[in-house]
């Protein structure tokens, strides 16, 4: 290590002295690491490594695994399980939480992870991710559902990987969110981000506009305002991002501002949302709140929802505050049938979203 540089090791072990998780925390998230590094040499392979493209299986979602889906998730499993510092892992590409064979030693926490989150984006070179998310578990035995089932605000640690120009690890134990980058010439997480901070206001806003129609009102409100520019009741101009990858559209939000919304529509009445509360939100919503932004499903902290199934979708809403307390208050107004937004000239045009998300 070259002198005066903070590895993430060195990093964790002073952020969690004299805590109750200064040893295993610290371990397991070097753990994480680990399989971090592993997957950023896969995706940086592309075509060269043979991972690419699809597999004929589908995770529990109904969504076509890719190769990397699966190379991502066995990677994480090979780095954590040994260590005796968990006592399971959920994720994305499982169908149930995973049972740590006998010969492992049962740990103090469970780890629920998407292991390649945009993997959709692989086979185009975009930048993809890992996510993970922390909690304790203080029971005997091994986990059971039941046992994953809790909210954001109880995870002790949560982080994401980027997959990009350069590979980034940004993570939190509830101090802060600080963002590191791999040095690969030696093979270490080096901190380069520390104290990230969200920016309480913006004028950039991430969202798929194809799923417009399907959106509730207020969202409708919130983004036909913020298109209207300088000509509109924001009397500002507003830019758009959507990469379609959660965690490079967040990785943005946390170096410049924004903010960032897969709401709740109607495109698909069986889903309240496309995202995965347990391995996508809450972790997110933990590193976003910890850089001072706020997630909300548009009616409330997505960290206190109350988990009622492993792979539940939520609504989500998060990043610079000052946009996303007002979201919440165009969902309360709508909700309390106050919303006089839909009286003006910007829906007048638009009746036929009004009257389709009303009915
Ligand atoms: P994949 O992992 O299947 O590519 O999904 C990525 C994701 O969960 C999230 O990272 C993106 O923000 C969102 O889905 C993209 O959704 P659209 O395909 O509807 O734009």
């Amino acid at each position: 290590m070259q002198s005066g540089r903070t590895t993430v090791s060195k990093f964790l072990i002073e952020q969690l002295h004299g805590t109750d998780d200064q040893a295993d925390l610290a371990a397991l998230l070097v753990d994480v690491t680990a399989a971090v590094k592993a997957i950023s040499a896969m995706t940086s392979k592309g075509a060269l490594g043979g991972f690419l493209g699809a597999l004929d299986t589908q995770n529990v979602q109904g969504e076509v695994q890719k190769k990397l889906d699966v190379l991502s998730n066995d990677a994480m499993i090979q780095a954590c399980e040994w260590g005796g510092l968990v006592a399971g892992m959920a994720s994305e590409e499982m169908d149930d939480p995973y049972t740590l064979p006998k010969e492992f030693e049962r740990g103090p926490y469970l780890l629920i992870f998407d292991p390649l989150d945009g993997s959709s984006n692989t086979d185009v070179n975009v930048s993809v991710g890992t996510i993970f998310s922390v909690l304790r578990h203080t029971k005997i035995g091994d986990p059971t559902v039941a046992d994953y089932l809790r909210p954001g605000v109880e995870q002790v640690a949560a982080g994401y990987a980027i997959y990009g120009p350069s590979t980034m690890l940004v993570l939190t134990v509830g101090k802060g969110t600080h963002g590191f980058t791999l040095d690969r010439e030696i093979g270490n997480f080096v901190l380069t981000h520390p104290d990230l901070k969200i920016p309480a206001d913006t004028s950039e806003f991430a969202i798929n506009t194809s799923n417009e129609r399907f959106w509730e009102p207020p969202v409708q409100r919130y983004v036909a305002e913020a298109k209207a520019g300088k000509t509109g009741p924001r009397e500002r101009d507003f830019n758009t991002r959507w990469i379609a990858s959660m965690v490079a559209d967040v990785h943005r939000i946390l170096m410049r501002g924004g903010i960032f919304m897969y709401p709740k529509d109607t495109k698909d009445p069986s889903k309240p949302g496309r995202l995965r509360l347990m391995y996508e939100a809450n972790p997110i919503g933990m590193i976003v709140e910890q850089a001072g932004g706020a997630a909300s499903t548009g009616r409330g902290r997505i960290l206190e929802v109350q988990p009622t199934s492993l792979h539940q979708r939520v609504p989500v809403m998060l990043g610079s505050k000052n946009e996303i307390a007002r979201l919440e208050r165009y969902h309360a107004e709508y909700d309390r049938g106050e919303d006089k937004a839909f009286d003006s000239p910007l829906f007048k045009e638009r009746s036929l979203y009004r009257d389709e998300a009303r009915s």
